[in-house]
C-alpha cells in the first residue's frame, strides 16, 4: 500500500506555544523554558487509526513566529494539506494578525485552517470574551474549520486536536467532502 504523507504547518505569533504543542504531541514532553524557534523545525509522526484518523505519516512544520522569519513563510506553506493557527489564550493580541496569516495561507490554495487556543491551564489570565471572539473568527474565515482550547502543559486536547483535524483532512483527500469551504463546526 502506498504511504500517505500529510504536511501540516503550525503557525502563529512568537511565543504562543507552537513548539510546546508539538513537543507534547510527538514526544509527550513539556518545558517551561522552551527556546524560540529559529526559522523552521520539522517533526514527524506515524498515525495508525488513531480515533477516526486514517493511516499516514504526518510531517509537522513548526514555524518560528518571530517577524524576522516571515520571509520564509511562503515556502513553508507550499504543499501543506492543512494549517493549525495557534494563539495564546492569555494574550488577546496574539489574534490581532490572524487576517494576515489567513491571507498568506489562502494564497496557496484552499487549505483548511484550525484555530487552536493555547495555555488554557492559565485560566485566571483568560478573558471571558475570548470564546465568543474566537467563534466569530471561525464563522467569518472561509477556510477556518474549528476552534479548540488546549494546554501543552497539562496535555489537554492536544491529541484530540490532531484526531479531529486529520480526520477532516483525510475526508478531503479521499474526496468525501462535497463542499470544502463549509464550516465543520467547533470543538472546545
Ligand atoms: N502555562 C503554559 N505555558 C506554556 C504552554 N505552552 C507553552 N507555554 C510556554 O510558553 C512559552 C513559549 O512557548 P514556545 O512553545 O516556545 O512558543 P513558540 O510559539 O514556539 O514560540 P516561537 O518559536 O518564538 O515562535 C514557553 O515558556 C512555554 O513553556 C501551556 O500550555 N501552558
Ligand atoms: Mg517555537
Amino acid at each position: 500500500m502506498q504511504e500517505t504523507f500529510l504536511k501540516i504547518i503550525v503557525c502563529g505569533d512568537g511565543g504562543v506555544g507552537k513548539t510546546s504543542f508539538l513537543n507534547r504531541y510527538v514526544n509527550d514532553e513539556f518545558s517551561e523554558d522552551s527556546e524560540m524557534t529559529k526559522g523552521v523545525n520539522f517533526l514527524s509522526k506515524k498515525i495508525k487509526k488513531n480515533g477516526n484518523a486514517f493511516d499516514c505519516d504526518l510531517i509537522l512544520w513548526d514555524l518560528g513566529g518571530q517577524d524576522q522569519f516571515r520571509f520564509m513563510l511562503a515556502d513553508c506553506i507550499d504543499g501543506a494539506a492543512g494549517a493549525l493557527f495557534l494563539f495564546d489564550m492569555t494574550r488577546f493580541n496574539s489574534l490581532d494578525r490572524i487576517d494576515d496569516w489567513m491571507a498568506e495561507i489562502t494564497e496557496h490554495g484552499n487549505i483548511p485552517v484550525m484555530l487552536v487556543g493555547t495555555k488554557c491551564d492559565l485560566k485566571h489570565l483568560i478573558s471571558d470574551f475570548l470564546d465568543d471572539y474566537a467563534s466569530q473568527i471561525v464563522q467569518t474565515c472561509a477556510n477556518c474549520i474549528g476552534y479548540i482550547k488546549t494546554s501543552a502543559k497539562t496535555n489537554h486536547n492536544i491529541h484530540d486536536t490532531f484526531d479531529y483535524f486529520i480526520d477532516i483532512l483525510g475526508k478531503r483527500m479521499k474526496g468525501y467532502e462535497s463542499d470544502s469551504n463549509s464550516i465543520e463546526g467547533s470543538i472546545v
